[in-house]
């Protein structure tokens, strides 16, 4: 990328309020995924396959639970920090950023929140290296924007718990260690267990049909009366908001990570049309294509200030989840248009992976709907607005 690109995508200055730290961080990842990644994208998202070699190296560079404190691994980093490191890696993929969001937002800050001492320290420094990858199961088959009607079940024995149940749609499903799966007790109560993905009765089969955020695992997790110990269950979850609470934090890094995505589109288009000729001249010297960069560029700032605030009411222990979710919402659906636009403006070249704008197209369908549907997110807002429930 040009110095001259650079300072297109910092249009609004706002470098200014981010620290040294925070600046260092985003470059050094941004560094990472230039070389390691960008230049292979387009093969392994086409291939489907997720560059597990590369894990190690980003549990190196503390992408994974970043703001944890250092004695589980985590760097006390800000959650700007947090979200910037997002944004970079979904520059690159959003497969990859799913990856980090996962096994941070998700996997390690139930255990974070919801785990006991031993729990922690058992297992988060391992998951900040990347040496004990996790997958977070949620939805199920026929329970997805409504958790609360999951049918997996935990049930109490002599020595701990029996699960039974399936999970869909689970991200790392296939190359985890273990699995925080969230069921519901005799009592109808959701927890949350850490579940040995090498349990007897665990298995994980990967999703291979997708046409949307091919270079990540996706699985469908079959829990055939699983029995795991007393030691599984995350004794601080209770109820429902357990997991929601994970998912703000997930939620939060996903409105960084589409600010990478379309950044990565903006780039992409840029370099295109100055060189692309078409009627004797690049087709940046025409009004109409000047007028989609501009729409590009104008929704890019507005994704850019939402989610700097949104870092900043983190870092400020003001977040609350509708802004998240306001955050979450617009910008997966403003990336979306954002990488619309370049695909169009690359012409026949912009259905091919290699060049970056329909695979992003195509991920952003997956970021549009997981983690909460637009929808979802509409009602969640429009509950706060109101004060009526509306789902
Ligand atoms: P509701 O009554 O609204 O809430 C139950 C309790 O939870 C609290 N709560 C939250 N707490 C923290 N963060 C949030 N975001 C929260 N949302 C709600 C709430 O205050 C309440 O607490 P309490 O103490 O009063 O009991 O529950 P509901 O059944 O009406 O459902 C609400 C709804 C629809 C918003 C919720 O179920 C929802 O968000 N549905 C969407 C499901 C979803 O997002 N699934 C994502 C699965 S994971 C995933 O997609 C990973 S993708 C991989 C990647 O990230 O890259
Ligand atoms: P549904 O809930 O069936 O929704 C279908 C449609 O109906 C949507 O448009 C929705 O907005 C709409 N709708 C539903 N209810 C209402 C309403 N009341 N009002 C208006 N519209 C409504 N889950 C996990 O637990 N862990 C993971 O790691 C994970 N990773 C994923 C990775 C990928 C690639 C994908 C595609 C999904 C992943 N998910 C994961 C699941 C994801 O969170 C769900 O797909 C999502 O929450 C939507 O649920 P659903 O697919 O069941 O759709």
């Amino acid at each position: 990328m040009t110095e001259f690109n650079r300072s297109i995508e910092d249009f609004y200055g706002l470098d200014e309020s981010l620290s040294p730290e925070e600046i260092q961080v985003r470059e050094t990842i941004r560094h990472f995924v230039e070389q390691e990644v960008r230049p292979h994208a387009g093969a392994w998202w086409q291939a489907g396959t997720f560059p597990t070699h590369l894990i190690g190296a980003l549990g190196h560079l503390g992408v994974f639970g970043p703001t944890m404190p250092e004695e589980y691994g985590g760097a006390e980093a800000s959650g700007t920090a947090y979200g910037l490191m997002m944004q970079e890696l979904e520059r690159g993929d959003s497969g990859l950023r799913s990856f980090a969001s996962v096994q941070s937002g998700l996997a390690m800050y139930a255990i974070y929140r919801y785990g006991s001492e031993a729990q922690k320290q058992r297992y988060l420094p391992k998951m900040a290296q990347g040496d004990i990858i996790g997958c977070f199961g949620l939805t199920e088959p026929d329970a997805g924007s409504d958790p609360a009607s999951m049918r997996t079940t935990a049930i109490r024995t002599s020595s701990g718990y029996r699960i039974h149940g399936t999970k869909r749609w689970i991200t790392n499903g296939n190359i985890a260690h273990i699995a925080i799966i969230w069921a519901k007790d005799e009592t109808g109560v959701i927890r949350g267990y850490i579940v040995p993905t090498d349990s007897p009765g665990f298995s994980a089969r990967a999703i291979h049909t997708k046409a949307s955020m091919r270079m990540s695992v996706t699985s469908e997790l079959y829990l055939d009366q699983v029995e795991v110990a007393k030691e599984a269950l995350l004794p601080q979850s209770r109820g429902l908001g357990s997991p929601l609470g994970c998912l703000t934090q997930a939620r939060f890094g996903i409105a960084f990570g589409a600010v990478g995505a379309a950044l990565d589109c903006l780039d992409e288009v840029l370099a295109y049309t100055k060189t692309r000729i078409a009627f004797g001249r690049p087709i940046a010297a025409t009004q109409l294509v000047q007028e989609r960069i501009v729409d590009m560029m104008s929704r890019v700032v507005s994704m850019q200030l939402r989610a700097l605030q949104l870092g900043r009411l983190y870092d400020s222990g003001r977040l609350r989840y509708p802004q998240v979710s306001l955050a979450k919402r617009d910008n997966a659906r403003e990336a979306l248009e954002v990488a619309r636009i370049a695909r169009e403006l690359l012409g026949g070249n912009g259905i091919s992976v290699d060049y970056s704008p329909m695979r992003h197209l195509a991920n952003l369908e997956t970021v549009d709907t997981y983690e909460g549907t637009y929808e979802v997110h509409t009602l969640i807002i429009g509950r706060e607005l109101t004060g009526e429930n509306a789902f």
